[in-house]
């Protein structure tokens, strides 16, 4: 029978695990394209836990692992997720207008994609071209005309407009990705594919 304290522990490790899932992975298996390794815990150490003596909990973290492999490999082989850095990204395939999405992506934990650099933003594209629908990003103008930011008010510290983009002047306050991978500013009532980011 496990003790409550072992049960805490075990509980803490799933939790940890759960919020860095797509990082996880059966030992020998390669991670999947674009996915992370964890690092190799020591003697049952993972970082931020008391150290871990019991072999069960290290065989419950391998079965943990496996399964959220699995689930990944599923997910893949949909392709519904995808990984860029320690980012995931996923989509269900339907379509919604801006406002419709980021409820949509708040909904499951997530945000709307919003690529912060040339990989994200390929990541972001591997979804517009085989589900051959332009995505809203997480990008909108600000009180300034044609000048535009992350949702959270910082700056594009990255940017990859179409030639000619953004042209709304005011008009045209979201950004959608084309199947080329380049922005183009567009009104926000639009049905777009839905991507999210984790
Ligand atoms: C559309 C609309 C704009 C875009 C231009 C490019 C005519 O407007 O999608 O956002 O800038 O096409 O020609
Ligand atoms: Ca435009």
């Amino acid at each position: 029978m496990l003790s409550p304290q072992l049960f805490h522990k075990i509980f803490g490790v799933a939790f940890f695990l759960l919020l860095c899932c797509a990082q996880g992975k059966p030992a020998g298996i390669p991670p999947l394209p674009g996915f992370v390794r964890l690092p190799e815990y020591d003697e049952g150490f993972i970082p931020g836990f008391l150290p871990l003596v019991d072999s069960e909990v290290g065989d419950m973290i391998r079965q943990l692992e496996h399964q959220i492999s699995r689930l990944a490999g599923v997910l893949s082989l949909e392709k519904k997720i995808t990984a860029s850095g320690g980012k995931i990204f996923a989509t269900n395939g339907e379509k919604a207008d801006f406002q419709t999405t980021l409820k949509k992506c708040r909904e499951v934990g997530g945000s709307i994609a919003t690529p912060r650099n040339p990989g994200e933003n390929d990541a972001i594209l591997y979804f517009v071209k085989n589900f051959n629908t332009y995505a809203y990003l997480g990008i909108k103008e600000s009180l300034i005309p044609s000048n535009f930011q992350f949702l959270d008010g910082t700056q594009l510290s990255y940017a990859n407009w179409h030639l000619n983009e953004p042209s709304g002047k005011g008009k045209e306050e979201c950004v959608e990705m084309y199947t080329d991978g380049t922005w183009n500013d567009k009104k926000c009532n639009q049905n777009r594919l839905i991507v999210c980011q984790f």
